[in-house]
C-alpha cells in the first residue's frame, strides 16, 4: 500500500469515531477510497448534518465545506484539504450584486420575491436568501423548491446557475415571457414581462457548459443504442437532446442499476463519469467528452495526508489544526434557515 495511504488509515483508525471524510463524487479514485461518506452536495450536507464526529474532513470544494459548517454543531470542527478549491460558478454571484439584483426586480414585479439558491454558492449568499423567506435547492430537488413558491404565488429569484433554471423552467412549463435574466453585474437585463416568474441569474459551470448538442450526435452515430444521460447544470439544449437528465446521485444509480449489455453516454465531470464506467464493466459507458472540474481535481493524497496528520496533532493536544473553514455567526444562523427550509419543503 502506498505510504501516504497507510499514514492517512492509521490517524484515522487512531481518531476513531471522532473524525469522518465526506467525499464528493467529482473527487479523485483515491480520495474517494478513503472516503466515509460519498455523495452530491446535497447527500454530503444531510450526511453532516446528522455525524456527531469532532472533525469533518471534507474533501470537495470550498461551498461544500462551508456548507457542513453551517449545517454541523458548534463543537464540531471542519477542515479541508485545500482552501483554494473554489467553484468558479458559486464566486458568479456576491452579496451586493444580489441585493442591487433583488432591489431591482422587486422594483419590477408586483410579487413578493423569494430567492432560491443552488446549493453551489457561498455560505453569505445562503444567508442571503435565509434571512428574505428564501430555500436553498440542489438539482436534484429544484423543480420542487421552485414550484412550491410559484404555487404559492411568489416570482422566483435564482442563482447562480442560468443552465439549471432555464432547465427548472422547462419542467415547470414556464413561458419564456414568465422569464427574466438577470446580468453578473445585478442590472436586469430589459425586455422582461412584469409579471415575470422566475428571474434568473446568469451564472455557468465550466465544466457541464462544455458539452453540446454535437458531442451527443457524435455518440448516437457511433452506438445505435446509446442512452444519453446529462447533468442539468448543461444546457437547455444538450438537455432537450439527452434521454435523461438528473443530479449526479440519479445518474450514478441509473447507470449502476441498468441492465447489463446496455450503452450509456453521460454528460458530467470525467472523474465521476471514470468511476462509473470501471463500477460498470458490464455495460459500455462512455464520457459525452473529458471535461474535467480542476477545482475538484487538486485535492490529493499528499493535501489529505498534510490535513490529517494536523487534525492527529490537534486531537492529541500536540497542535493547530490547518485550513479549517468556518462561517462567521451571522451567516451561518440565517444560512442554516435557508438548508432547513429546503429539506423541509423536500420531506
Ligand atoms: O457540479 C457540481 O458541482 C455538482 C453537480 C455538485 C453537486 O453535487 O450538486
Ligand atoms: Fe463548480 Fe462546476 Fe466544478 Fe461543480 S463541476 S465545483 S459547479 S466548477
Amino acid at each position: 500500500m502506498n505510504d501516504l495511504v497507510q499514514e492517512i488509515r492509521s490517524i484515522k483508525e487512531e481518531l476513531g469515531d471522532n473524525i469522518v471524510i465526506p467525499a464528493h463524487h467529482y473527487q479523485r479514485d483515491e480520495i474517494v477510497a478513503l472516503a466515509d461518506f460519498l455523495g452530491d452536495s446535497y447527500k454530503l450536507a444531510v450526511d453532516c448534518s446528522k455525524t456527531d464526529a469532532q472533525y469533518i474532513l471534507f474533501c470537495g470544494v470550498h461551498f461544500m465545506a462551508e456548507g457542513a459548517a453551517v449545517v454541523a454543531g458548534k463543537h464540531q470542527l471542519v477542515v479541508t484539504p485545500d482552501p483554494g478549491a473554489g467553484c468558479p460558478m458559486a464566486d458568479m454571484i456576491d452579496n451586493n450584486e444580489a441585493e442591487k439584483a433583488y432591489a431591482a426586480m422587486s422594483s419590477l414585479c408586483p410579487r413578493e420575491i423569494i430567492p432560491v439558491i443552488y446549493m453551489n454558492s457561498s455560505a453569505s449568499m445562503k444567508a442571503f436568501c435565509g434571512a428574505r423567506n428564501g430555500a436553498v435547492c440542489t438539482s436534484s430537488n429544484a423543480v420542487k423548491i421552485v414550484r412550491h413558491y410559484l404555487d404559492a404565488g411568489k416570482s422566483v429569484f435564482f442563482s447562480p446557475d442560468y443552465n439549471l433554471g432555464v432547465n427548472v423552467a422547462n419542467e415547470l412549463g414556464l413561458t419564456r415571457d414568465e422569464l427574466v435574466l438577470i446580468n453578473r453585474d445585478g442590472t436586469v437585463q430589459p425586455g422582461g414581462s412584469e409579471d415575470a416568474r422566475l428571474y434568473i441569474w446568469d451564472g455557468y459551470c465550466h465544466v457541464h457548459k462544455s458539452f453540446s448538442v454535437d458531442d451527443i450526435l457524435a455518440l448516437r452515430r457511433q452506438y445505435s443504442d446509446i442512452q444519453i444521460i446529462v447533468h442539468p447544470e448543461c444546457t437547455e439544449q444538450v438537455v432537450a437532446e439527452a434521454d435523461f437528465a438528473g443530479s449526479t446521485s440519479m445518474i450514478y444509480n441509473r447507470v449502476k442499476n441498468a441492465p447489463a449489455g446496455t450503452v450509456w453516454g453521460i454528460g458530467t465531470e470525467h472523474n465521476f463519469v471514470s468511476r462509473i464506467a470501471s463500477e460498470c464493466s458490464d455495460k459500455t459507458v462512455v464520457a459525452l467528452k473529458k471535461s474535467l472540474c480542476t477545482d475538484m481535481n487538486v485535492t490529493n493524497l499528499d493535501s489529505l495526508a498534510t490535513t490529517i496528520r494536523a487534525v492527529g496533532k490537534h486531537f492529541r493536544g500536540e497542535g493547530e489544526l490547518h485550513n479549517q473553514v468556518t462561517v462567521p455567526e451571522s451567516h451561518r444562523r440565517d444560512a442554516k434557515k435557508a438548508m432547513e427550509r429546503m429539506i423541509a419543503i423536500v420531506e
